[in-house]
């Protein structure tokens, strides 16, 4: 009881080498998870709510409990995650429109809300900022263009998100801690692309929870350059499209799949209703995931 008693709850925002950087009461302590994976078969992850008991006199401060997350996501690694902000670059690196729906798809399996933003939009005009509403436009999902360095959509996207707990991911170079420093005022390193491959170098190396004023809570993330969506059988996919939603009935077979089958509803609005860019990203997930037999 008494150990009970001096157990304090936080929120790791940080882990590296082993450390876990848990913030309780405005404070961060270091802690290791000693024998906690032994005995409930979980590894903490940022965003976990934990309790904690505190050491004393040399002994190290140590992670004893993890409590039930809301959810979880394998890339990136993070807990507890109340809104997905998506994001990508209108342009250096152009914009990968597979690799985003991938992260959609992830993103409505999980369950949790979307913002879709593209950045550096000092570098598009007024015509390609329309090409890319048109892509999404059928899907509901809110999509902010910003400049973190003209400052355009940064208040928009700041009254989207704040409140709620952020995932930002992307690829590298798209300027998610720029946009990060940009939202709450943080100092996060960024870092210049690649002239030559017009790619991120990968400057984020860990997963950050980003606390600051008005309401901002951020995961900064490493970005990456490939994604291969998990854990999902190839038929769950279509209800991860939520603008196929008010098309499927009129297909000819209730188990339609939308690929090759006669008389598919989804087919014929597809350029009309539902964009040719994320049908086509549809089927090319749809072909991975049933290469890639999945064990359930
Ligand atoms: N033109 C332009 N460049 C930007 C903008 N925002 C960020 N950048 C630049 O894009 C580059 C990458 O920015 P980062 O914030 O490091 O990108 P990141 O997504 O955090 O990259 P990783 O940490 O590698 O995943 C930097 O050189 C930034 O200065 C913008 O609005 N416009
Ligand atoms: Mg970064
Ligand atoms: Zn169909």
């Amino acid at each position: 009881m008494e150990q009970e008693l001096s157990l304090i709850n936080g929120t790791i925002i940080k882990g590296i080498g082993g450390f876990y950087y848990v913030e309780a009461s405005g404070l961060v302590y270091e802690c290791k998870a000693k024998g906690l994976f032994r005995k409930t078969g979980i590894s903490p992850m940022v965003g976990d709510s934990v309790l904690i008991k505190l050491g004393s006199q040399g002994v190290e401060n140590v992670i004893k409990e993890i409590l039930p997350r809301i959810n979880e996501f394998v890339r990136p690694p993070v807990s507890n995650v109340e809104l997905s902000v998506i994001v990508a670059a209108a342009a250096e690196p152009e914009p990968v429109f597979s690799f985003i729906d991938k992260l959609l798809v992830m993103s409505e399996k999980k369950e949790t809300d979307v913002v879709l933003v593209f950045n550096k939009c000092d570098l598009i005009t007024e015509e390609d900022k329309n090409r890319i509403k048109d892509i999404y436009v059928g899907t509901g999902y809110p999509v902010v263009f910003i400049s973190t360095y003209t400052g355009e959509g940064i208040s928009e996207l700041k009254d989207l998100i704040s409140g709620r707990r952020c995932m930002m991911s992307g690829a590298s170079g798209v300027g998610k801690s720029s946009i990060a420093n940009a939202l709450g005022g943080f100092q996060m390193e960024t870092g210049l692309i690649s002239r030559k491959t017009q790619r991120g170098k990968h400057t984020t190396r860990h997963v950050e929870l980003l606390t600051g004023e008005g309401g901002i809570m951020i995961f900064d993330t490493p970005g990456f350059t490939s994604f291969e969506v998990l854990d999902m059988k190839p038929e769950e996919l279509k209800y991860y499209y939520p603008e196929f939603e008010d098309h499927m009935e009129g297909c000819r077979f209730s188990t339609c799949m939308h690929i090759s089958e006669p008389d598919c509803s989804i087919k014929e609005v597809v350029g009309k209703e539902i964009s040719s860019m994320r049908y086509d990203s549809y089927v090319k997930i749809y072909n991975e995931l049933k290469e890639k037999p999945v064990k359930f």
